[in-house]
């Protein structure tokens, strides 16, 4: 039952009704209220971590008052709902997106100087909400921010985590993982104790008769957990409009912590139970682009996706409609196979809760999700055993056998002819033990499948679902080319660029529709103009010098060329092809004479990023890159030629520092193998260059900025398997250059060599799966244009504007507004 307030109280309550902060008194005295009052300090003993506190519990308040409005208006309207469920939402600090998408930074950062404070210290206090891994989770972020700018009615769903990526920290050079433990105090959270759901797990199906003699399965027995809601609000930029972010925790279902055992005096497995249900979400598995098929991951992915489910189902028949109407009001889009139970749990909840039959039901499902790929790479596609989902899941195993057996039947009717089809499509692998492939049953349950880049989404509709486009013909797979949000990215990463952007766009309008920037291409002359913009980057140099000084005690010269590549490490992205290339330019350099050493280009080569914790090689790859920087930072024959900083726990908050601060960096990945990439698009707005692959969203960007904007080198895509069948079955001479790299490491230059050997033969003898060698003479010759160009300051300015000015296309905007018109079938609401 709604409860409201009746019209004769309702003067009382409007009189008092919280209104914000229009000027740096009102912030002054929120913050001063929550520090006495919410935080019970005296305001004689405020720190910084209290100043933060406050001011992220002042901003809150307004932040609620646009969030409930938000949602109130959404339901007033009963329009249709996107739901973007993601077991990742890689958000970062919310206290200053907060204050830029509010319009109120400027009124903090005053009040925060008269109460003492200089704002980047309280907003540096925040710890960063990392529920994410890397690409994929960022990507869902950048949507949230997009979705709220955009007046989107749309809620991301996820799951709250205990424990966030883990921590890195760098011992002797090597990755040692810390525990993120980060809920000690978050603001930006709300509980709702009051909306929970109970999920089974286990069990069995028994099947039964109804009232109307009609079969149904009764999945019964087993165990209970219950998932309570986390709401999160996430404001938009420049709108009233403040979406939900809805993630769940687990929990002992309220029954089963037993009160039996617990009276009969079995207090401790009591306890044990109530422990075990919590850690479902207790913590972020810490892979990136590989899958462990661990059986906790995939309790974590039903108690999720049926948490979601159940809740928008909630919302859904409150309003009464007939459930044909369902993707009328209902979009879910599935950010990667992660939540592809979600298919078969909405088919079961129609056939057997509301009693639909299997076809009017199927084509509700299939009408309502949505699949996004993210990946070609075969140990990243998800397969979970059927042996593991029958014991786990009897009723969804059995739905998903139902599902398959239709499927095959269609394409047997379609194409009689060819017996392998059936084979090579079936949902069921049938391998020893028989598999699900999650890939395939998204694609088969959800009207629309989507790349994130246009050669991805080309290379999955030939190679990984090729038969499916066959089948559903080519209309169901579609591209959208990723995009990342300029708020956070622009804006808030890089202030002095976004303000210098602004006086020359016709104000921050270009923070809403991005490709404003190409105004900038009338200034690429103007000389005042190009000084400001140089003056800026070289500040962000220094910020980002000084902060490697304090962490690594390495002085590195902000004058000499910023070459960057932070990104998780793997052996796709190639930071072994980056560091061979480090070790090749430095025994260049002391194979020079004083002289010739004076003219070449100072060089700053810095990496950043997490290997997964179990990922051996790509641990050793650290420790490769941290044993070059132990002996060429030492080298007085170098000096400030060339210095290689690994910077240790690669986060949102430091890439905010980091991107702004580079002159180049570096997207390398295999061709075919980077599915997009979205810090290529951070870096390039801005006003860095790249050097890299003809992969991902590399090509899109040289296509919009230009080619000779761009350092693009190393093999095609079309090429790469014909490469890699001559490194197993003909000659493959190593690249001489890299065999003397090498020769280096072997010869102990760089530590114990044999703690290289595997990365060595990788290449020399298990068939350079990854084509460094192939790849490596012409990175080494694109570096060296490198170097020439960017001696030629005055033309390297002229590239990076002009590179600016022709970004618009990635922002998440526009991404966003093609998922809405071409998958969502949705509009924004009017505010
Ligand atoms: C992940 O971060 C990405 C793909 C995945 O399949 C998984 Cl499991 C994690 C990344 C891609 O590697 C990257 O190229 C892409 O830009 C990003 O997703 C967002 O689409």
């Amino acid at each position: 039952v709604e409860a409201s307030i009746p019209e004769p109280q309702r003067a009382a309550w409007t009189k008092h009704e919280f209104s914000g902060f229009q000027n740096k008194e009102e912030f002054e005295r929120e913050v001063v209220r929550h520090v006495e009052t919410t935080l019970a300090r005296s305001i004689y003993n405020c720190d910084e971590s209290a100043a933060y506190s406050a001011s992220s519990l002042a901003f809150r308040d307004r932040l609620v008052q646009g969030w409930n409005k938000t949602q109130q208006r959404q339901t007033f309207t009963d329009s249709k709902r996107i739901y973007y469920l993601s077991l990742e939402f890689l958000m970062g600090r919310a206290l200053d997106n907060a204050m830029l998408n509010l319009g109120a930074k400027e009124v903090a950062k005053e009040g925060l100087a008269e109460l003492g404070f200089r704002i980047e210290d309280i907003v540096g206090q925040e710890h960063d909400a990392a529920l994410g891994n890397g690409g994929l989770g960022r990507l869902a972020a950048c949507f949230l921010d997009s979705m709220a700018t955009l007046n989107y009615p749309a809620w991301g769903y996820g799951l709250r985590y205990r424990y966030g990526i883990f921590k890195q920290e760098i011992i002797d050079g090597y990755q040692v993982e810390v525990p993120d433990y980060w809920l000690d105090f978050n603001p930006w959270e709300f509980p709702r104790h009051d909306v929970t759901v109970d999920i089974q797990f286990y069990g069995q199906v028994r099947k039964s008769q109804d009232e109307n003699g009609k079969t149904v399965a009764i999945w019964e027995g087993g165990e209970t957990v219950t998932a309570v809601a986390y709401d999160v609000p996430t404001p938009g930029y420049d709108t009233p409009s403040t979406n939900n972010l809805r993630l769940w925790s687990s929990k002992a279902a309220s029954g089963e912590f037993d009160f039996q055992k617990f009276n009969s005096g079995d207090y401790e497995s009591s306890v044990a139970d109530q422990q075990r249900a919590e850690t479902i979400s207790a913590v972020l598995y810490p892979n990136d682009n590989l899958d462990r098929g661990k059986e906790l991951r995939i309790k974590q992915q039903y108690f999720w996706v049926a948490a979601s489910l159940y809740d928008i189902v909630r919302r859904f028949k409150k309003s009464k409609r007939s459930w044909n109407e369902f993707p009328d009001q209902v979009a879910i889009q599935l950010n990667d196979t992660h939540p592809t139970l979600a298919i078969v749990e909405l088919q079961r909840i129609l056939i057997d809760v509301e009693g639909l039959e299997w076809d009017e039901a199927w084509n509700i499902v299939t009408s309502t999700f949505g699949y996004t790929n993210h990946t070609v790479l075969p140990e990243a596609l998800e397969k979970w055993p059927v042996g593991l989902i029958q014991h786990l899941l009897p009723r969804h195993l059995q739905i998903i056998y139902d599902i398959n057996l239709f499927f095959l039947q269609s394409v047997e009717k379609r194409f009689p002819e060819d017996r392998d089809i059936l084979r090579r499509v079936s949902i069921i692998e049938e391998s020893q033990p028989k598999m699900v492939r999650m890939a395939y049953l998204a694609v088969v349950g959800s009207h629309k499948v989507n790349g994130v880049a246009e050669l991805h989404s080309d290379l999955i509709q030939t190679t990984i679902f090729k038969d499916f486009v066959t089948i559903f013909g080519e209309d169901k797979f579609t591209n959208v080319t990723n995009g990342i949000t300029p708020r956070r990215w622009l804006h808030q990463a890089n202030p002095r660029l976004s303000e210098l952007i602004a006086s020359k766009t016709g104000g921050y309008e270009f923070l809403k529709d991005l490709t404003l920037l190409n105004k900038l291409e009338l200034f690429v002359d103007d000389k005042t103009f190009r000084k400001e913009w140089a003056e800026i980057k070289f500040a962000n140099k220094v910020r980002l010098a000084k902060y490697i000084k304090s962490t690594l005690n390495v002085n590195v010269n902000p004058a000499a060329l910023f070459d960057v590549q932070v990104k998780r490490i793997h052996e796709y992205k190639r930071q072994q092809l980056n560091i061979f290339g480090v070790i090749h330019r430095y025994l260049t350099l002391k194979a020079m004479s004083p002289e010739e050493r004076k003219k070449q280009q100072p060089r700053v080569s810095i990496f950043g990023g997490k290997a997964a914790p179990g990922y051996w090689m790509a641990k050793q790859i650290i420790h490769l890159i941290n044993n070059v920087g132990g002996v060429v930072n030492q080298d007085p024959d170098i000096g400030d030629l060339l210095k290689v900083i690994f910077l240790e726990d690669y986060n949102v908050s430091k890439a905010e520092m980091i991107i702004p601060a580079s002159d180049l960096s570096e997207h390398i990945s295999t061709a075919g193998t980077e599915a997009s990439g979205t810090s290529n698009m951070k870096f390039v707005l801005n006003g860095g260059l790249i050097i890299g692959t003809c992969d991902g969203a590399n090509i899109e960007i040289t296509r919009e900025i230009g080619q000779e904007n761009i350092f693009l080198f190393g093999t095609l895509s079309e090429d790469v398997e014909d490469l890699r069948h001559m490194h197993t079955y003909g000659e493959h001479p190593i690249d001489p250059n890299l065999a003397k790299v090498f020769d280096a490491i072997q010869g102990g230059m760089f530590g114990e060599p044999n703690d290289f050997n595997a990365m060595i033969s990788a290449v020399r003898d298990h068939g350079d799966y990854y084509l460094v060698s192939d790849d490596f003479q012409s990175y080494i010759d694109t570096h060296k244009m490198v170097d020439t160009e960017y001696q030629n300051q005055e033309e390297w300015i002229s590239k990076c504007i002009r590179s600016v000015a022709r970004m618009g296309f990635f922002s998440s905007d526009r991404c966003i507004n093609e998922y809405a018109e071409g998958i969502w079938n949705i509009e924004p609401l009017a505010v």
